[in-house]
């Protein structure tokens, strides 16, 4: 079902229309508002009245996090504190946390961006409704809290921990859909194991998944082991929260809701605007924030935009999977290395959990990389020549989906802490040296 028609389905020029007029009253208004813009227009030589169809939109600066930071707590903030109603910040899981502030009319957009995902993904006025992400100053709780709300669904706002306690209510009520990490996905079908629960005691039907990077091969995983199907759900506390862009039925790219936020593709290193289809860093703009509005946000993660209209009869652009971010790259001996490379490799092959740690050392001024991977039950053993064979295929495999070698470390089942928020997959103990 496609919740808002009028917007999820434009045709370009309107859509570009739209957009354009959106830019133009969003530029008049932080270049008044927000003396950091100002500011930044002005070196610039850009004003207001420049910006009048969403092409202009390359005339304008760039924000970064460290812009975010510098201008900690409400620097950057357009509105005057008595129309802000609520507050989040951002989970810092690369360095401190950045404050963002919402207007009323913010949260009434926040909530509608939300419910045109879940709509997405089938969720109806009659489904129950999980929300697994974390209740507090993360955006994922709240934010897929109201969606919920506002498209009439039943939510069941369980947040995380207490894991047994959530997989009975999910039986019990009947639970039809959840949002969560694909890290948390994982964590209840193994709690589910160890209750001796099975997916057929289960009426759970649609899992709306993100907050962290997840491959192709997770998605598998995760919709066999629950017996759900899964869509991604996109979003950044800058620009709003989850809800920024939503898979359809189709499960192929993220439509983005491009008439609230604009996005473009960037060459991180030369800052120039990249055609759609190249993979690049993602850029938004916030067309019609009040609270804290930005300007092409930089937002580090790295993906491409597909235009044209998608089988489901949508016409917003959608967004290819995040790679992942320019800063969980890992450079190795001069190599970029991304741990959902890792993962992809370690799903394809039945003798391995989903449950892996990339560890990067310098040694003697050579960079190594360990690749520590928990085997499956079924297949762990003590014998040894069965154990060494399997770690010198997944060596092999590493070997030719890297481009360089890895230290393969075999676990235990069991012995890679789990996560219920965002997974860790990396420590890079380089940092400390
Ligand atoms: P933090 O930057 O502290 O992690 P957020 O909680 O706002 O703060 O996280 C936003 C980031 O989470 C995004 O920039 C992106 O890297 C990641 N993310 C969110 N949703 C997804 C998704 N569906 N797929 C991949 N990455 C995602
Ligand atoms: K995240
Ligand atoms: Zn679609």
């Amino acid at each position: 079902m496609i919740w808002n028609s009028n917007k999820e389905c434009m045709s370009r020029d309107e859509m570009s229309s739209l957009q354009g007029k959106r830019l133009h009253k969003l530029v008049e208004l932080v270049y008044h508002n927000v003396p950091f813009y100002r500011n930044k227009m002005q070196a610039m030589d850009v004003y207001p009245d420049d910006i009048r169809t969403i092409e202009d939109i390359v005339k304008l600066p760039f924000t970064t996090k460290q812009d975010l930071r510098d201008n900690y707590p409400y620097g950057l903030q357009a509105a005057s504190q008595s129309e802000i109603v609520r507050v989040h910040a951002s989970s810092g899981t690369t360095g401190n946390p950045t404050i963002v502030s919402y207007t009323r009319k913010d949260l009434s957009v926040w909530s509608e961006v939300m419910a045109r995902s879940l709509a997405a993904y089938g969720i109806t006025r009659k489904d129950t409704f999980s929300v697994s992400y974390g209740y507090g100053l993360f955006t994922g709780g709240l934010g897929a809290h109201y969606g919920v709300e506002n498209l009439g669904a039943t939510v069941i706002p369980a947040s995380t921990g207490n894991t047994e306690k959530h997989l009975r209510l999910i039986r019990d009520l009947h639970i039809t859909g959840i949002a969560c990490t694909p890290s948390y996905a994982l964590y209840l079908a193994e709690t589910m194991d160890k209750m001796g629960l099975t997916k057929e005691d289960i009426d759970l039907r649609v899992g709306a998944f993100g907050a962290e990077p997840w491959t192709e091969n997770m998605r598998r995983e995760i919709e066999e082991r629950l017996g759900i199907k899964g869509y991604n759900l996109y979003g950044l506390s800058e620009i709003m929260g989850p809800g920024v862009s939503y898979e359809c039925q189709e499960q192929h790219g993220s439509h983005v809701n491009e008439d609230h936020f604009y996005p473009e593709i960037i060459n991180p290193d030369t800052l120039e605007l990249l055609p759609n289809g190249r993979q690049g860093e993602l850029v938004f703009t916030t067309l019609t924030k009040e609270g804290m509005p930005l300007l092409r946000y930089r937002t580090r993660d790295l993906c491409s935009l597909m235009e044209g209209k998608c089988a489901c009869g949508r016409t917003n652009v959608r967004m290819g999977r995040i790679m992942g971010r320019s800063d969980d790259m890992l450079i190795i001996r001069g190599i970029n290395v991304f741990p959902s490379q890792v993962e992809s490799v370690i799903l394809e092959m039945p003798e391995f959990e989903p449950h892996y740690m990339l560890v990067v050392n310098r040694v003697n001024n050579l960079d190594t990389l360990q690749v520590q991977v928990e085997v499956r039950q079924d297949y762990f053993s003590d014998d040894i020549g069965r154990m060494l064979a399997m770690k010198k295929m997944l060596t092999d495999k590493l070997k030719s989906v890297l481009s360089i070698s890895a230290d393969v470390k075999l676990m235990e089942p069991n012995s890679i802490a789990r996560s219920q928020g965002k997974g860790k997959h990396v420590t890079d103990n380089r940092k400390l040296n």
